[in-house]
């Protein structure tokens, strides 16, 4: 098995201008954290054999170099570059991805632009990663798509390949409310492209449940214990904290480094590090210093802040102006506050190589971590575990996917300058052993949940749901030998019957339930289909029978209305009633849906004589799921008594007598003549009952790719029709 890695960047920035070839490791978590669960890889016992990573490898490279970059990074790094010119990153990376998702994501919509060509050029990325990856895959390749960049890549592939599709989100998923504010077609594409994989995963659990409310009140997509049916798919979604090469940070001997000794009379160093972004707030961490020495002279000369800021996104306007503001802001904190031996913060705007980051962490008393938003922040993970004496206290964000998993930590609220001043105070006099308590807690927890029990979790699970939902489809599919086995089966037949259901199979689900009338087309092939001898045809549906008789009427086929109280046999023209019924319950169940429909706008009650439903599907669908359960209890509590049930069913719940439900309408038809040829065909949720009562010997169809009771499925309704139209033809 291998894992093919798809990210917007390669972990390698290639530049080859004016003859001059480079290669640069790039900078960021994905790449750190990404890098080190794969070169640990080969080393252990993993079905997964090899891997390949696919991303842009920069856009300085000459065109007549794209050969050589491809032999080099295939080589040295395992990857396959994915060439995008300036012009469409700047309109995606700097457009799309940093100037509209970035902002939004990390709730800052002030920063955000919305802007549809940036939009459009990111459809258009995606589909050349999608056309890359397409001559790239392999039939053994596990897929694992990285980070906000891709997020439509997933469903463009699901169209294309059978592979399980894996997504990872780094940063957060933010909350319904800030999320609506894309325009519409790309709120509603991002998430469908999310879904076309097998298992989405994110940091935290408020961002899984932030996606899922996304899911719902933007798609109308329900969830089950975190898991959503697409029509050809399960999705699950969950929640995989990332973690990082514990072994790496608490056992890597770092000499020479750090390089720089400590100053003078050894102040305590208050350490921050993190790429230059406006969301990792660096602004609000200064103005927190700054408050800590006015309010703290006592410290004056004892204590310096290291900031490591590492450059990052400098052609994006936002990331400019932070930079010139955190200079201006440095100078004068050291103006106001410095003296000839002292320098209160001492700043440095570049990457540190990997040895003498973790001999920062080691060195430093305390690690100032103060992002306003951040998906997960592996510094502050990575600090921990660099504490090979355990001392060392950490302050962080509360705004961090970290800070859920390093509770013992200072946890502070960011936007709180006073916090800030106040938790450095507190954290330079934690005594040592309070220190070393809490970081062995934490230490240990890092340990467990490093990065390759992260990545490990993640594939694991990606497989066993894809897995399930190639069992539905490969096992169940309706595919050519078994509808050839299944017309012959009706050609040999002595007697036959084909009992199908109305909306969705005979006809596509309409949005105007009245205007689903047949077309001509069908209304043949029903006539000819029932035309041929030792056929008998059932018609069932949930719909009233006014409504059947005056579209279907005139066949000489069975109707059945209301799920099966009323029934038209061929070639009679009165209805009559399956069993003797009741409607007196109705007078004790309108009421309360009368109440609830006056509790949740655009729910509705139709009454029909034998049956009542309660529809809710044009109602605020978080509202109508919150309401349903209540709805669903309230019913059965007064059901029991009376002779009547209760059926949930998409977006509706019925009432209707005991008895009576497709099952038993099944079972009338079944128990009149011996059929040696039975096919059922259904596509809603009350065709279930249908399907779980069909003898052994019979065909039962259920038209959409999902879980079912039916042995077979085809993928739509044309394939429903398609079948009919091969037994007709046969
Ligand atoms: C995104 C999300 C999420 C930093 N300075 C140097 C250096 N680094 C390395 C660190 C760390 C990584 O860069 C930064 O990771 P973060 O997680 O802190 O932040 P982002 O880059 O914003 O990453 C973030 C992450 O993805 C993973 O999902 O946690 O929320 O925004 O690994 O060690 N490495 C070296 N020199 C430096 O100066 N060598």
């Amino acid at each position: 098995m291998r894992l093919l890695i798809v990210s917007n960047r390669l972990p390698v920035v290639v530049s080859t201008t004016n003859g001059k070839f480079t290669m640069e490791k790039s900078a960021g978590g994905l790449v750190s954290g990404l890098s080190d669960f794969l070169s640990s890889l080969g080393n252990k016992d993993s079905d997964i054999k090899d891997y390949i990573w696919m991303g842009w490898p920069g856009t300085n490279i000459e065109k007549e170099d794209e050969d050589l970059v491809r032999e080099k990074v295939q080589k040295e790094y395992k990857a396959s570059p994915v060439f995008l010119s300036k012009k469409l990153m700047d309109k995606v990376y700097l457009g799309f991805c940093n100037k509209t998702i970035w902002p939004l994501f990390h709730y800052f919509p002030n920063y955000a632009h919305f802007n549809l060509e940036f939009w459009r050029e990111y459809k258009r990325m995606n589909e050349i990663f999608r056309d890359e990856l397409l001559g790239e895959i392999r039939e053994d390749d596990i897929i694992w798509v990285h980070d906000y960049h891709l997020m439509l890549l997933p469903a463009l592939l699901r169209e294309k390949v059978s592979n399980p599709i894996g997504f990872f989100l780094h940063i957060p998923f933010p909350s319904y409310e800030m999320f609506r504010m894309l325009h519409k077609e790309s709120r509603t594409k991002i998430l469908e492209g999310l879904l076309g994989a097998d298992l989405v995963g994110f940091h935290t659990h408020d961002y899984t449940q932030h996606f899922l409310r996304c899911a719902l009140r933007i798609l109308g997509k329900e969830n089950h214990m975190g898991k959503i049916s697409m029509p050809d798919h399960l999705v699950e979604i969950d929640t995989f904290p990332m973690g990082i090469d514990f072994n790496k940070f608490h056992t890597m001997d770092v000499s020479p480094y750090p390089s720089s000794k400590p100053g003078k009379g050894k102040p305590k160093i208050v350490l921050s590090v993190d790429r230059l972004d406006y969301s990792k707030g660096i602004i609000n961490r200064l103005k927190g210093f700054e408050l800590f020495l006015k309010k703290h002279p006592e410290w004056h000369g004892k204590v310096c802040l290291n900031m490591i800021v590492v450059p990052s996104r400098t052609a994006v306007g936002a990331y400019r102006k932070i930079k010139s503001r955190l200079d201006e802001f440095v100078g004068q904190i050291n103006g106001s506050f410095g003296s000839m031996s002292w320098i209160p913060v001492i700043y440095q705007y570049t990457s540190l190589p990997h040895k003498e980051l973790i001999a920062q962490y080691r060195r430093s008393d305390v690690a100032l971590l103060t992002p306003l938003r951040d998906g997960m922040n592996l510094v502050a993970k990575e600090y921990i575990a660099s504490l090979t004496d355990q001392r060392g206290v950490l302050i962080l964000s509360e705004f961090t996917g970290a800070a859920k998993e390093l509770s013992e930590s200072v946890v502070i609220n960011p936007n709180s300058v006073d916090e800030i001043a106040a938790s450095i105070a507190e954290a330079l006099t934690i005594p040592v052993k309070d220190q070393v308590r809490g970081n062995k807690i934490m230490q240990k927890r890092l340990k467990r949940y490093d990065v390759t029990k992260w990545a490990t979790d993640f594939v694991t699970s990606l497989l066993n749901i894809s897995s399930i939902s190639r069992d539905t489809v490969s096992t169940k599919l309706l595919n050519k030998s078994l509808t050839g086995k299944l017309v012959k089966q009706f050609h040999d037949a002595k007697s036959r019957i084909i009992i199908v259901n109305y909306d969705g199979t005979l006809v596509p689900y309409s949005k105007y339930p009245a205007s689903a009338e047949p077309p001509d087309a069908l209304l043949g092939l029903l006539q000819t289909l029932d035309a041929r001898a030792r056929t008998d045809i059932v018609i069932i549906s949930g719909r009233g029978k006014d409504e059947l008789e005056e579209w279907l009427g005139d066949l000489p086929v069975n109707l059945t209305a209301e799920h099966g109280s009323w029934i038209r046999e061929a070639g009679k023209k009165e209805w009559r009633l399956l069993k003797p019924l009741s409607s007196e319950w109705k007078q004790e169940v309108i009421p309360i849906l009368d109440m609830y429909t006056d509790r949740l706008p655009g729910s509705y009650v139709q009454e029909r004589e034998y049956s009542v439903a309660w529809h809710y599907h044009r109602a605020d669908i978080e509202q109508a799921s919150q309401l349903v359960k209540e709805v669903n209890d309230h019913l059965l509590s007064i059901t029991t008594n009376i002779s009547a049930h209760v059926l949930h069913g998409s977006k509706v719940i019925e009432v209707s007598n005991s008895g009576i439900n497709k099952g038993e309408l099944a079972m009338h038809w079944l128990s009149r003549k011996e059929y040696d040829f039975i096919l059922a065909i259904g596509a809603g949720w009350s065709d279930e009952l249908l399907f779980q009562t069909m003898p052994p010997h019979a065909w039962s169809v259920k038209v959409g790719l999902s879980q079912t009771a039916a042995n077979h499925v085809v993928e739509d309704q044309t394939d429903a029709i398609e079948l009919l139209n091969k037994l007709r033809d046969h």
